[in-house]
């Protein structure tokens, strides 16, 4: 007679899974290398760039920030002979596998800037994420204004760009 009681007790773990699930809102993302580049009095827009590493397959799909009138994710890449920008509607993080945002590739674009962001101080950015079930999730940031890469990520020559 206890077949009644195991069906029950399977709906209970089941519903505590879901429920841990949904109580779990913290984005599964690192975020290491952040910076933003600073900008001059009437600039209206600029980037942020960071390494993001999801420790389970997610998927960048905007960005805030109060500092700009519009935040989003945007990919540069070269066509012919023409570096052009466009935004995207989301970015995949694979699980385990970090992924670069940096000048010439994604990057988060900070437009209709309030201010010139001066170098030294902070942009408070927060990123959302979407997972593979449709749940969001989102990390905020204070990511440090720079006038230029920071020296550790380096290597960035400018070979390639001979005719
Ligand atoms: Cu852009």
């Amino acid at each position: 007679m206890n077949f009644p009681r195991i069906t029950s007790s399977l709906l209970v773990a089941a519903a505590l899974a879901s429920g841990l699930a949904q109580a779990q809102t913290a984005a599964p993302v690192t975020v290491d290398g952040a910076w933003v580049r600073a900008s001059v009095q009437g600039q209206k827009a600029t980037g942020a760039f960071m390494r993001l590493t999801a420790s389970e397959a997610t998927r960048l799909v905007g960005a805030a920030s109060p500092a700009a009138g519009v935040t989003e994710v945007h990919e540069m890449k070269m066509e012919g002979d023409v570096m052009k920008m466009r935004a995207v509607t989301g970015l995949d993080l694979p699980a385990g596998q970090a992924v670069e945002l940096k000048p010439g590739g994604y990057h988060v674009m900070l437009m209709d800037l309030k201010a010139p962001l001066a170098k030294g101080s902070t942009v408070p950015v927060t990123l959302t994420f979407k997972n593979a079930q449709g749940a969001e999730s989102k990390l905020e940031l204070q990511v440090p204004v720079q006038a230029q890469m920071p020296a550790m990520q380096g290597g960035h020559g400018s070979h390639g760009m001979h005719k």
